[in-house]
Protein backbone atom coordinates (compact mmCIF):
# COMPACT_ATOMS: atom_id res chain seq x y z
CA UNK A 1 0.00 0.00 0.00
CA UNK A 2 1.19 3.50 -0.58
CA UNK A 3 3.10 4.63 2.11
CA UNK A 4 2.63 8.34 2.76
CA UNK A 5 -1.06 7.87 3.28
CA UNK A 6 -3.26 7.28 6.81
CA UNK A 7 -4.87 4.61 7.49
CA UNK A 8 -7.18 4.91 5.18
CA UNK A 9 -7.25 0.84 3.89
CA UNK A 10 -6.42 -0.41 7.61
CA UNK A 11 -6.64 -3.77 7.65
CA UNK A 12 -10.24 -4.06 9.94
CA UNK A 13 -11.73 -2.19 7.28
CA UNK A 14 -11.04 -4.41 4.37
CA UNK A 15 -12.00 -7.43 6.27
CA UNK A 16 -15.18 -5.57 6.78
CA UNK A 17 -15.66 -4.89 3.14
CA UNK A 18 -14.35 -8.63 1.93
CA UNK A 19 -17.22 -9.53 4.95
CA UNK A 20 -19.65 -8.20 3.13
CA UNK A 21 -18.81 -8.96 -0.32
CA UNK A 22 -18.84 -12.72 0.64
CA UNK A 23 -22.35 -12.31 2.11
CA UNK A 24 -23.47 -10.74 -1.24
CA UNK A 25 -24.33 -12.46 -4.44
CA UNK A 26 -24.54 -9.58 -6.64
CA UNK A 27 -22.82 -6.23 -6.53
CA UNK A 28 -23.84 -2.87 -7.69
CA UNK A 29 -20.79 -0.31 -8.41
CA UNK A 30 -21.92 2.74 -9.39
CA UNK A 31 -20.09 6.11 -10.65
CA UNK A 32 -21.06 9.90 -10.60
CA UNK A 33 -23.04 11.56 -13.56
CA UNK A 34 -21.15 12.91 -16.66
CA UNK A 35 -18.55 9.79 -15.95
CA UNK A 36 -14.86 11.65 -16.00
CA UNK A 37 -11.98 9.01 -16.66
CA UNK A 38 -11.61 8.72 -12.59
CA UNK A 39 -15.32 7.80 -12.36
CA UNK A 40 -14.67 5.53 -15.27
CA UNK A 41 -11.83 3.97 -14.16
CA UNK A 42 -11.92 3.95 -10.95
CA UNK A 43 -15.25 1.78 -11.30
CA UNK A 44 -13.98 -0.64 -13.81
CA UNK A 45 -10.96 -1.44 -11.81
CA UNK A 46 -13.00 -1.79 -8.70
CA UNK A 47 -15.75 -4.43 -10.81
CA UNK A 48 -12.93 -6.39 -12.57
CA UNK A 49 -11.25 -6.93 -9.69
CA UNK A 50 -14.37 -7.75 -7.79
CA UNK A 51 -15.10 -10.32 -10.83
CA UNK A 52 -11.65 -12.00 -10.80
CA UNK A 53 -12.74 -13.05 -7.22
CA UNK A 54 -15.67 -14.88 -8.50
CA UNK A 55 -18.58 -11.69 -7.46
CA UNK A 56 -21.26 -11.27 -9.48
CA UNK A 57 -20.94 -7.71 -10.39
CA UNK A 58 -21.75 -5.13 -12.92
CA UNK A 59 -21.11 -1.03 -12.97
CA UNK A 60 -23.19 1.69 -13.66
CA UNK A 61 -23.24 5.10 -14.42
CA UNK A 62 -25.99 7.46 -15.19
CA UNK A 63 -25.32 9.21 -18.52
CA UNK A 64 -22.71 8.83 -21.39
CA UNK A 65 -18.87 8.94 -20.52
CA UNK A 66 -16.67 11.00 -23.34
CA UNK A 67 -15.66 8.69 -26.32
CA UNK A 68 -11.86 9.24 -25.53
CA UNK A 69 -12.22 6.92 -22.61
CA UNK A 70 -13.11 3.90 -24.88
CA UNK A 71 -9.82 2.63 -25.27
CA UNK A 72 -9.60 1.07 -21.29
CA UNK A 73 -10.16 -2.49 -21.53
CA UNK A 74 -13.48 -3.41 -20.42
CA UNK A 75 -15.00 0.20 -21.24
CA UNK A 76 -17.50 -2.06 -22.98
CA UNK A 77 -18.95 -3.52 -19.89
CA UNK A 78 -19.89 -0.12 -18.69
CA UNK A 79 -23.61 0.09 -18.36
CA UNK A 80 -25.13 3.32 -18.76
CA UNK A 81 -28.34 4.13 -17.09
CA UNK A 82 -29.91 6.35 -19.11
CA UNK A 83 -29.54 3.56 -22.20
CA UNK A 84 -30.74 0.67 -20.27
CA UNK A 85 -32.80 1.80 -17.25
CA UNK A 86 -34.90 -1.80 -17.68
CA UNK A 87 -32.33 -3.95 -17.35
CA UNK A 88 -30.07 -1.53 -14.58
CA UNK A 89 -33.13 -0.51 -12.38
CA UNK A 90 -33.86 -4.27 -10.64
CA UNK A 91 -30.51 -5.11 -10.55
CA UNK A 92 -29.61 -1.80 -8.67
CA UNK A 93 -32.74 -2.16 -6.60
CA UNK A 94 -32.05 -5.97 -5.90
CA UNK A 95 -28.39 -5.85 -5.32
CA UNK A 96 -26.80 -7.26 -2.15
CA UNK A 97 -24.04 -4.60 -1.87
CA UNK A 98 -24.30 -1.45 -3.13
CA UNK A 99 -20.42 0.47 -4.30
CA UNK A 100 -20.17 3.94 -4.38
CA UNK A 101 -17.05 5.31 -6.11
CA UNK A 102 -15.92 8.81 -7.21
CA UNK A 103 -18.99 10.52 -5.24
CA UNK A 104 -20.25 12.01 -2.20
CA UNK A 105 -23.39 12.08 -2.14
CA UNK A 106 -26.61 10.07 -3.85
CA UNK A 107 -27.90 12.88 -5.45
CA UNK A 108 -25.11 12.99 -8.06
CA UNK A 109 -26.29 10.20 -9.43
CA UNK A 110 -29.56 12.04 -10.93
CA UNK A 111 -32.21 9.91 -12.74
CA UNK A 112 -30.55 6.55 -11.23
CA UNK A 113 -30.99 7.88 -7.66
CA UNK A 114 -33.92 6.11 -7.33
CA UNK A 115 -32.88 3.09 -8.37
CA UNK A 116 -30.49 3.05 -5.28
CA UNK A 117 -33.33 4.51 -2.96
CA UNK A 118 -35.62 1.65 -3.88
CA UNK A 119 -33.23 -0.71 -2.10
CA UNK A 120 -32.90 -0.54 1.27
CA UNK A 121 -31.58 -3.40 2.59
CA UNK A 122 -28.20 -3.49 0.78
CA UNK A 123 -25.14 -1.98 2.09
CA UNK A 124 -23.55 0.53 0.97
CA UNK A 125 -19.58 1.10 0.75
CA UNK A 126 -18.25 4.26 -0.44
CA UNK A 127 -15.05 5.16 -1.72
CA UNK A 128 -14.34 8.24 -2.51
CA UNK A 129 -12.10 11.22 -2.46
CA UNK A 130 -14.48 14.27 -2.02
CA UNK A 131 -15.14 16.04 1.07
CA UNK A 132 -18.65 15.62 3.46
CA UNK A 133 -18.31 11.63 2.90
CA UNK A 134 -22.12 10.38 3.83
CA UNK A 135 -22.70 8.00 6.76
CA UNK A 136 -22.54 4.84 4.77
CA UNK A 137 -22.03 1.14 5.89
CA UNK A 138 -18.17 1.23 5.14
CA UNK A 139 -16.53 4.44 3.93
CA UNK A 140 -13.24 4.63 2.58
CA UNK A 141 -13.14 8.46 2.57
CA UNK A 142 -10.29 10.78 2.24
CA UNK A 143 -9.11 13.87 0.32
CA UNK A 144 -5.98 13.12 0.52
CA UNK A 145 -5.94 11.44 -2.32
CA UNK A 146 -5.98 13.45 -5.74
CA UNK A 147 -7.86 10.60 -7.65
CA UNK A 148 -10.72 7.73 -6.37
CA UNK A 149 -8.00 5.54 -8.83
CA UNK A 150 -5.64 5.94 -6.83
CA UNK A 151 -7.84 5.12 -3.38
CA UNK A 152 -8.88 2.04 -5.30
CA UNK A 153 -5.16 0.68 -6.27
CA UNK A 154 -3.96 1.26 -2.57
CA UNK A 155 -7.43 -0.66 -1.63
CA UNK A 156 -6.94 -3.71 -4.21
CA UNK A 157 -3.23 -4.21 -3.04
CA UNK A 158 -4.46 -3.83 1.07
CA UNK A 159 -6.92 -6.76 0.05
CA UNK A 160 -4.99 -8.58 -2.36
CA UNK A 161 -1.52 -7.39 -2.60
CA UNK A 162 -0.07 -5.80 -6.50
CA UNK A 163 -0.15 -9.45 -7.69
CA UNK A 164 -3.92 -8.55 -8.07
CA UNK A 165 -3.03 -5.55 -10.55
CA UNK A 166 -3.82 -7.04 -14.09
CA UNK A 167 -3.10 -4.94 -17.10
CA UNK A 168 -6.55 -4.09 -17.42
CA UNK A 169 -7.17 -2.76 -13.82
CA UNK A 170 -3.47 -1.17 -13.97
CA UNK A 171 -4.72 0.88 -17.09
CA UNK A 172 -7.83 2.02 -16.10
CA UNK A 173 -6.43 3.05 -12.82
CA UNK A 174 -3.71 5.07 -14.59
CA UNK A 175 -6.18 6.93 -16.67
CA UNK A 176 -7.96 7.88 -13.80
CA UNK A 177 -5.29 8.93 -12.47
CA UNK A 178 -4.01 10.96 -14.94
CA UNK A 179 -7.12 12.24 -15.94
CA UNK A 180 -7.56 13.83 -12.32
CA UNK A 181 -4.49 15.35 -11.74
CA UNK A 182 -3.64 17.00 -15.19
CA UNK A 183 -0.98 14.27 -16.00
CA UNK A 184 0.18 13.97 -12.65
CA UNK A 185 0.48 18.23 -12.31
CA UNK A 186 -2.06 19.53 -9.72
CA UNK A 187 -3.57 17.88 -6.91
CA UNK A 188 -1.74 15.72 -4.24
CA UNK A 189 0.62 14.64 -5.90
CA UNK A 190 2.67 12.59 -3.09
CA UNK A 191 5.88 10.25 -3.70
CA UNK A 192 2.90 7.65 -2.67
CA UNK A 193 1.42 8.32 -5.87
CA UNK A 194 4.24 8.33 -8.24
CA UNK A 195 4.69 4.59 -6.38
CA UNK A 196 1.21 3.60 -7.12
CA UNK A 197 1.78 5.03 -10.85
CA UNK A 198 5.02 3.08 -11.38
CA UNK A 199 3.50 -0.20 -10.49
CA UNK A 200 0.46 0.24 -12.97
CA UNK A 201 3.24 0.83 -15.84
CA UNK A 202 5.27 -2.31 -14.20
CA UNK A 203 2.09 -3.76 -14.83
CA UNK A 204 2.00 -2.83 -18.17
CA UNK A 205 -0.09 0.90 -18.42
CA UNK A 206 1.90 3.11 -21.14
CA UNK A 207 2.33 6.50 -20.85
CA UNK A 208 2.73 7.61 -23.60
CA UNK A 209 0.01 6.01 -25.30
CA UNK A 210 -2.71 6.53 -22.65
CA UNK A 211 -1.75 10.10 -22.86
CA UNK A 212 -1.76 10.13 -26.41
CA UNK A 213 -5.52 8.58 -26.25
CA UNK A 214 -6.60 10.70 -22.92
CA UNK A 215 -5.30 14.55 -24.36
CA UNK A 216 -4.40 14.00 -27.84
CA UNK A 217 -7.71 12.84 -29.39
CA UNK A 218 -9.62 16.08 -29.03
CA UNK A 219 -11.85 17.07 -32.51
CA UNK A 220 -10.89 19.90 -34.41
CA UNK A 221 -14.18 21.56 -33.41
CA UNK A 222 -12.93 21.05 -29.81
CA UNK A 223 -9.65 23.01 -30.35
CA UNK A 224 -11.53 25.97 -32.60
CA UNK A 225 -13.94 26.55 -29.51
CA UNK A 226 -11.06 26.31 -26.57
CA UNK A 227 -9.46 29.53 -29.21
CA UNK A 228 -11.91 31.16 -28.93
CA UNK A 229 -12.79 31.01 -25.80
CA UNK A 230 -9.64 32.01 -24.86
CA UNK A 231 -8.89 34.79 -27.39
CA UNK A 232 -12.60 36.21 -27.18
CA UNK A 233 -14.73 35.23 -23.83
CA UNK A 234 -11.21 35.18 -21.24
CA UNK A 235 -12.13 38.05 -19.06
CA UNK A 236 -8.50 38.28 -16.79
CA UNK A 237 -8.06 40.63 -13.73
CA UNK A 238 -4.45 40.52 -12.81
CA UNK A 239 -5.09 42.92 -9.69
CA UNK A 240 -7.48 40.01 -8.00
CA UNK A 241 -5.28 37.34 -9.33
CA UNK A 242 -8.99 36.21 -11.07
CA UNK A 243 -9.83 35.14 -15.06
CA UNK A 244 -13.20 33.57 -15.98
CA UNK A 245 -14.46 32.63 -19.48
CA UNK A 246 -17.88 31.97 -20.21
CA UNK A 247 -19.72 29.85 -22.59
CA UNK A 248 -23.27 29.63 -23.99
CA UNK A 249 -25.96 27.38 -25.55
CA UNK A 250 -25.68 29.20 -28.81
CA UNK A 251 -21.54 28.84 -28.46
CA UNK A 252 -22.12 25.32 -27.66
CA UNK A 253 -23.79 24.41 -31.29
CA UNK A 254 -21.28 26.97 -33.07
CA UNK A 255 -18.31 24.82 -31.88
CA UNK A 256 -20.56 21.13 -32.08
CA UNK A 257 -20.15 21.00 -28.54
CA UNK A 258 -19.90 17.07 -27.56
CA UNK A 259 -19.89 16.10 -24.09
CA UNK A 260 -16.44 16.34 -22.50
CA UNK A 261 -15.69 19.04 -24.42
CA UNK A 262 -15.16 21.49 -21.89
CA UNK A 263 -13.10 19.58 -19.82
CA UNK A 264 -10.25 21.34 -18.41
CA UNK A 265 -10.72 24.56 -20.39
CA UNK A 266 -11.32 26.03 -16.41
CA UNK A 267 -7.40 25.21 -15.77
CA UNK A 268 -6.28 27.04 -19.07
CA UNK A 269 -6.48 30.75 -17.14
CA UNK A 270 -4.28 29.29 -14.19
CA UNK A 271 -1.64 28.93 -16.67
CA UNK A 272 -1.46 32.72 -17.05
CA UNK A 273 1.55 34.21 -14.49
CA UNK A 274 -0.81 36.80 -12.62
CA UNK A 275 -3.96 34.22 -11.78
CA UNK A 276 -4.64 31.83 -9.13
CA UNK A 277 -8.29 31.75 -9.99
CA UNK A 278 -10.23 30.99 -12.72
CA UNK A 279 -14.36 30.07 -13.36
CA UNK A 280 -15.73 29.02 -16.49
CA UNK A 281 -19.45 29.24 -16.44
CA UNK A 282 -21.56 26.74 -18.88
CA UNK A 283 -24.92 27.20 -19.85
CA UNK A 284 -27.15 24.21 -20.35
CA UNK A 285 -30.98 23.61 -20.57
CA UNK A 286 -31.92 24.10 -16.90
CA UNK A 287 -29.02 26.46 -15.18
CA UNK A 288 -25.29 27.76 -15.64
CA UNK A 289 -22.86 25.36 -15.00
CA UNK A 290 -19.93 26.89 -13.08
CA UNK A 291 -16.53 25.36 -12.18
CA UNK A 292 -13.46 27.35 -10.26
CA UNK A 293 -10.15 26.02 -10.02
CA UNK A 294 -7.25 27.66 -7.75
CA UNK A 295 -3.49 27.34 -7.17
CA UNK A 296 -2.05 27.84 -3.96
CA UNK A 297 -4.16 29.18 -0.75
CA UNK A 298 -7.71 30.10 -2.19
CA UNK A 299 -10.16 27.69 -1.38
CA UNK A 300 -12.59 27.65 -4.09
CA UNK A 301 -14.62 24.74 -2.11
CA UNK A 302 -15.40 27.50 0.37
CA UNK A 303 -16.33 29.88 -2.31
CA UNK A 304 -18.75 27.80 -4.60
CA UNK A 305 -20.22 26.37 -1.32
CA UNK A 306 -20.87 30.12 0.05
CA UNK A 307 -21.94 31.34 -3.14
CA UNK A 308 -23.03 29.30 -5.78
CA UNK A 309 -24.42 26.04 -4.05
CA UNK A 310 -21.59 23.84 -4.27
CA UNK A 311 -18.54 22.45 -3.08
CA UNK A 312 -16.10 20.23 -3.82
CA UNK A 313 -12.14 20.35 -3.40
CA UNK A 314 -9.93 22.75 -1.98
CA UNK A 315 -8.71 23.86 -5.98
CA UNK A 316 -11.22 22.07 -7.69
CA UNK A 317 -15.20 22.86 -6.99
CA UNK A 318 -18.53 23.43 -8.82
CA UNK A 319 -21.48 25.47 -8.16
CA UNK A 320 -24.93 26.14 -10.24
CA UNK A 321 -26.74 29.27 -10.90
CA UNK A 322 -30.21 29.46 -11.93
CA UNK A 323 -30.91 32.10 -13.85
CA UNK A 324 -29.52 33.59 -17.32
CA UNK A 325 -25.97 33.95 -17.92
CA UNK A 326 -25.99 37.74 -17.78
CA UNK A 327 -26.98 37.44 -14.01
CA UNK A 328 -24.17 34.39 -13.05
CA UNK A 329 -21.45 36.25 -14.22
CA UNK A 330 -22.89 39.79 -12.64
CA UNK A 331 -23.48 38.13 -9.23
CA UNK A 332 -19.40 36.40 -9.49
CA UNK A 333 -18.23 39.79 -10.54
CA UNK A 334 -19.10 41.37 -7.47
CA UNK A 335 -18.28 38.74 -5.28
CA UNK A 336 -14.39 39.02 -6.12
CA UNK A 337 -14.42 42.12 -5.98
CA UNK A 338 -13.87 41.28 -2.09
CA UNK A 339 -13.26 37.87 -2.23
CA UNK A 340 -10.41 36.82 -4.68
CA UNK A 341 -6.50 34.99 -3.71
CA UNK A 342 -4.25 37.99 -2.42
CA UNK A 343 -1.29 37.11 -4.53
MN1 LIG B 1 -12.23 11.82 -8.87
Amino acid sequence: MTKDMKNTFDPAKIIQLQALCAEARTIAVLSHTNPDGDAIGSGLALSAFLKRLGYDVRFFVPNHFPKFLNFIPGSGSVEIYSEACESAKPYIADADLIICSDFNEIGRLEKMTAAVEANVIAPRVLIDHHMSPPEYELSFSDTGYSSTSHMVYDLICAWRGTEAITHEIAVALYVGIVTDTGNLSYGNVTPGLYRAVAELVEKGAQPVEISKAVFNTQSESRLRMVGYLLSEKMKVDCDIHTAYITLTRAEKTRFNHQIGDTEGIVNMPLSIECINFSAMFIETLDCIKISFRSQGDFDVNLFAREYFNGGGHKNAAGGRYYGPMSEAVARFEEIIKTVHPEY
